[in-house]
C-alpha cells in the first residue's frame, strides 16, 4: 500500500479499514530504512496513528500542521512525498531531520528546538482569521516539549483569544530520558487514574452516536467533557480539553478528531502513545533509540561508532564532574532535559541529590544556577551551545550582572553534523564574548579540557568552557587540580613568517599544517580574556596572522583578534578560518567542516596561499 502512496491525497483515497496496515507498513519502511541510516527513531515510531489520521482528515497542505521539534516527522514526509528520499535523511545533500519549509509544501513550520509549535500555529490561525482564510491549523507537541515555559506561554495567549487552533499534546512519559517535572506527573496521572477507563468505555458509546450536526458535536464536547475533568488545567488556560485517548487507536483517533474538526476556538486533544511503539528494543529502551546511529533491525543492536584510542569530549565532561563532584559537595549538576547527550549519566546515578534535569526549560536552568551561586552553592550547567541562545538573557541578566559564579560546559559548540543548522553551535563565541566580566575558554585536546573545565569551576564569575561533538585523543588520568592562569595562551612551536592562532578543537588539524608550512603554532585557549601580549609577539615576529575556530568568523575568535590589533595600531594580514557567514548545513562532522573549508587539505590550500607558499 505504502508504494502508492505519495501524497496525502493518495492517503485520502484509502478506506479507513485499510489504516492499521499502513501503520503496519510505515513501522517496517522506518524501522529498514533507519536501520541502515540511524536517525530518530522512537518517536517516529509512536506518531505513525496520528500522522496518518491528520492527514487523512485535514486538508494538507491548506491545512497547516505544526509539528514540535520534529524530530517525531518522519511518518510525516513518508505519507508526503518524500519516501524515496528518506535513505538520505540527515545524510548530506539528504533530507532534514526536522521540518523545512524549503524541503515540503507540507513542511508548514521549520523546527528542531523544541516547544514552539503552539506560538507558530497560533501566528498562523491569527493570520487564517486576519486573511478571512477558512484554515484548519494543528500543533502536535509531546510531554518533553511542554515541559518548556514557552508552550504556556501560547496556551495562556491563545487561550484567551479565541483563535481556531487544535493542540494535539503527543504524551508517551518520555522526552529524551523519562519526561520529569509536575506536568508529566499531572499528564501521567490523568492516563492512569479511574478516569480512563470510564472515558474509554464512555467516548466509544458516545462516539458511535455522533452525527455530524453542529449541535450534537457540541452536545459530545460537553459530554467528552464531562468525563475528562482532570484536564481541568488546560480548561482554566481556555482551551476546551479531550482525552486522554490512545494514540495507537486509529478508530478513535479519527473518531475524536472528525468531531474536533468541526468544532472551532482553543482545543486540546490529549493522546497516549508508546514511544518506539512496534518495535520492541525500542520500546523497552526508547532513550536508546531516540537519536540512533545504524543498528540491527532484528535484535536493535546498535553499531559501535567508538575509535580505539580516542575519547569523545562529552565523556571527558563526564568523567570530570564525577570526579569533582565527589570531591566537592558544592557542585551542583544542571541539565536541561540533555541527560544523556551533555553525559550526565553518571553524576545522575551517583549523586542523585546534586543532579537536577529541569525539562526543556534553558532559561530556568540558568537562573536556576544563578540562584543556586547566591548562595553559595557552585552550579555547573551543562548545555548545548545552541540551546544556550535560548537562555541568553538569563546569562546576561541573571548570572553575567550579577557576576555570579557558574561554570557552563558547552557541549556541541561548533559544527554537530547531522542534525544541521538548527543545531549547529556557531554563534555562541560571539554572543558570549561581548559580555563583561566572563570568561570563555576552549581546549584543544583531552589535557586542556580537564585544565580549562578546572579553571572555569575555580573561577569565581561566570565561566564557559566551549567543546565539540567530536573525539580527541585519550586523556592520560582524570585531572580535576591543574588549573591555568586566566587569560594564557601556550606557542607550541616556533616557526617563520606566520603564525597560527588555534581556539579550540581544531587544533588536531592544524598542528600538521604548521609543521609542513613551518609556521608557529599558539593553542589560544582563552576566547575572552585573549593573551594580548601573545597576540602582539606573534603580531611583531611574523609578517602574517591566521586565526581558526569552530566557529562563526562574524563576531569570532579572529575578529577578537582584529580588534585587539587594531588597538594596539598593529596593522598587518589577518586571515580569519571559521564558519563563514551561514546556516551551516547537515552531513557528517567531516563533510561539513570540508564544506566550509575547515578539512586539513583545504584548510593548508588557503593557509598556503595566505602566507605565498
Ligand atoms: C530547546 C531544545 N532543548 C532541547 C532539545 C533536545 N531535545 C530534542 S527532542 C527532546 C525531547 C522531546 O520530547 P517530546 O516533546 O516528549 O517528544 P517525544 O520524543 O517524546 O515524542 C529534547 C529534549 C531541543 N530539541 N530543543
Amino acid at each position: 500500500m505504502l508504494a502508492t502512496i505519495d501524497s496525502p491525497a493518495d492517503l485520502r483515497e484509502l478506506d479507513q479499514t485499510e489504516l492499521p496496515a499502513l501503520a503496519q507498513e510505515i513501522r517496517d519502511f522506518l524501522l529498514q530504512t533507519l536501520a541502515r541510516t540511524g536517525g530518530h527513531l522512537a518517536s517516529g515510531l509512536g506518531s505513525v496513528e496520528i500522522t496518518i489520521a491528520l492527514h487523512y482528515l485535514f486538508d494538507t497542505p491548506h491545512d497547516r500542521l505544526v509539528w514540535d521539534v520534529g524530530h517525531q516527522c518522519y511518518p510525516h514526509k513518508i505519507l508526503t512525498g518524500r519516501r524515496d528520499r528518506m535513505s538520505q535523511i540527515r545524510q548530506q545533500g539528504g533530507l532534514s531531520g526536522f521540518p523545512k519549509i524549503t524541503e515540503s509544501e507540507y513542511d508548514h513550520f521549520g523546527a528542531g528546538h523544541s516547544s514552539t509549535s503552539i506560538s507558530a500555529a497560533l501566528g498562523m490561525a491569527i493570520a487564517a482569521r486576519a486573511q478571512g482564510i477558512d484554515r484548519k491549523t494543528v500543533a502536535i507537541i509531546g510531554d518533553g516539549g511542554m515541559t518548556a515555559g514557552m508552550a504556556y506561554e501560547a496556551l495562556n495567549h491563545g487561550g484567551a483569544i479565541d483563535p481556531d487552533l487544535l493542540v494535539i499534546l503527543n504524551d508517551n512519559e518520555m522526552s529524551i530520558s523519562p519526561n520529569v517535572g509536575a506536568m508529566s506527573k499531572y499528564l501521567s496521572s490523568i492516563w492512569s487514574g479511574k478516569i480512563y477507563s470510564s472515558l474509554r468505555s464512555g467516548s466509544k458509546r458516545v462516539l458511535k452516536r455522533i452525527p455530524s450536526a453542529w449541535e450534537l458535536a457540541r452536545r459530545a464536547e460537553e459530554h467528552v467533557k464531562g468525563m475528562v475533568t482532570p484536564g481541568t488545567l488546560f480548561e482554566e488556560l481556555g482551551f476546551s480539553y479531550f482525552g486522554p485517548i490512545d494514540g495507537h487507536n486509529l478508530g478513535d483517533l479519527l473518531s475524536l478528531l472528525r468531531n474536533l474538526q468541526k468544532l472551532s476556538g482553543p482545543r486540546m486533544l490529549h493522546i497516549v502513545t508508546r514511544k518506539g511503539q512496534g518495535f520492541p528494543p525500542a520500546e523497552e529502551d526508547a532513550c536508546k533509540f531516540h537519536g540512533v546511529g545504524p543498528f540491527d533491525p532484528e535484535t536493535g543492536d546498535v553499531k559501535s561508532s567508538a575509535k580505539p584510542g580516542k575519547q569523545s569530549y562529552t565523556s571527558i565532561f563526564s568523567d570530570w564532574l564525577v570526579a569533582r563532584g565527589q570531591q566537592d559537595t558544592r557542585l551542583h549538576a544542571i541539565t536541561p532535559a540533555m541527560r544523556e547527550g551533555s553525559g550526565l549519566v553518571r553524576f545522575s546515578d551517583e549523586m542523585p541529590d546534586r543532579y537536577h534535569d529541569v525539562g526543556i526549560a534553558e532559561q530556568h536552568s540558568v537562573t536556576l544556577a544563578a540562584g543556586m551561586a547566591r548562595e553559595g552553592l557552585k552550579p555547573v550547567v551543562a548545555i548545548y551551545s545552541t540551546f544556550l541562545q535560548r537562555a541568553y538573557d538569563q546569562f546576561v541578566h541573571d548570572v553575567a550582572v550579577q557576576n555570579l559564579d557558574v561554570t557552563f560546559a558547552v557541549d556541541r559548540a561548533g559544527i554537530v553534523g547531522a542534525d544541521g543548522a538548527t543545531h549547529t553551535g556557531n554563534f555562541d563565541i560571539a554572543f558570549c564574548r561581548c559580555i563583561p566580566d566572563v570568561i570563555m575558554m576552549a581546549p584543544a585536546n583531552a589535557e586542556d579540557m580537564y585544565a580549562l573545565l578546572n579553571t572555569a569551576y575555580e573561577y569565581p564569575g561566570p565561566a564557559l568552557v566551549r567543546y565539540p561533538r567530536d573525539n580527541t585523543a585519550q586523556a592520560q588520568a582524570t585531572d580535576i587540580e591543574t588549573t591555568v592562569e586566566i587569560g594564557t595562551a601556550v606557542q607550541q612551536r616556533s616557526g617563520k613568517r606566520a603564525a597560527l592562532l588555534v581556539f579550540g578543537s581544531l587544533y588536531a588539524l592544524a598542528e600538521p599544517i604548521a609543521e609542513e608550512l613551518d609556521l608557529s603554532l599558539v593553542n589560544m585557549r582563552f576566547i575572552k580574556p585573549l593573551d594580548e601580549a601573545m597576540i602582539e609577539r606573534m603580531a611583531r615576529e611574523h609578517d602574517r596572522l591566521v586565526t581558526l575556530e569552530d566557529a562563526s568568523i562574524e563576531g569570532g575568535a579572529g575578529s577578537a583578534v582584529l580588534e585587539v590589533l587594531n588597538r594596539m595600531d598593529i596593522r598587518l594580514p589577518v586571515l580569519r578560518l571559521g564558519l563563514a557567514d551561514c546556516f551551516p548545513s547537515q552531513g557528517s562532522r567531516e563533510q561539513v567542516l570540508e564544506e566550509y573549508g575547515l578539512d586539513s587539505g583545504r584548510m593548508r590550500e588557503a593557509i598556503a596561499g595566505f602566507v605565498g607558499d
